[in-house]
């Protein structure tokens, strides 16, 4: 008797989520959205791909259980005619830079390293996954001849570019304590707006890798072989 009933409550739940459809809502507001709270910090922060055309973030991916609660989740919330109104901010940012000569790079004080590119390779840009809630990126380059410069740019997992080195950053010639810190404060003689040499294609590094068209070649104003560049998002 005890397996019927259990039986019978497993499909009166599982009828219960494949025919939440349209027209369907009977949530009570205070239901409706501590569902909507869960639909964001169960599914779309875990990189569920939302059909109501919500926003959602790259990673870390939901399993196939937990694919199958967000989906019921998702079927109540729309016979609820619920609409995404803000998009969640992503988890993650692609650092794309690269500087001649040897480039050094921080995000809010921590050395990275790259998952593609040589730090030695002015040639080939270097690839860095950054948190979606970074403040600070500096980046050390020394000149060893030549030109010098330093060029990059940070983009949202869909490819939506924003931001790139220009004269927005601000560079110094002179390691300083906390540089790479963000709250680091580019005060003195030091640090001055970053210098542009050029834009992203120009003789003679041509195009590297898939930095934005929109960067800007920067380095510290006195072109000395050491430059020093941060930029700090509010
Ligand atoms: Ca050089």
């Amino acid at each position: 008797m005890a397996t019927v009933f259990v039986k019978l409550t497993f499909l009166l739940i599982v009828f219960e989520l494949t025919t939440a459809s349209a027209n369907d809502c009977n949530l009570s507001n205070k239901k409706f959205k501590k569902m909507v709270k869960k639909y964001k910090q169960k599914c779309l922060n875990r990189g569920f791909t939302s059909s109501l055309g919500c926003a959602s973030s790259s990673a870390p991916k939901l399993k196939k259980k937990g694919k199958k609660k967000c989906s019921a989740i998702e079927r109540k919330l729309e016979s609820c005619n619920y609409k995404c109104k803000e998009p969640t901010v992503p988890d993650a940012y692609i650092l794309r830079a690269t500087c001649d000569n040897v480039m050094t790079t921080y995000i809010d004080g921590a050395e990275q390293q790259p998952t593609s590119g040589n730090n030695l390779n002015w040639g080939a840009e270097k690839i860095f996954q950054i948190s979606g809630s970074f403040k600070t990126i500096a980046i050390y380059c020394e000149d060893q001849g030549g030109p010098e410069g330093i060029l990059a740019s940070v983009e949202e997992e869909g490819g939506e570019v924003i931001l790139v080195t220009d004269s927005s950053w601000r560079c110094g010639s002179e390691e300083q304590q906390g540089w790479t810190e963000s709250e680091f404060q580019e005060g003195g003689e030091v640090w001055k707006t970053a210098g542009e040499i050029g834009k992203h294609g120009m003789v003679p590094w041509g195009v590297i890798g898939k930095i934005s068209g929109e960067a800007k070649w920067i380095w510290e104003e006195t072109k000395s072989p050491n430059s020093y560049c941060r930029f700090t998002r509010q």
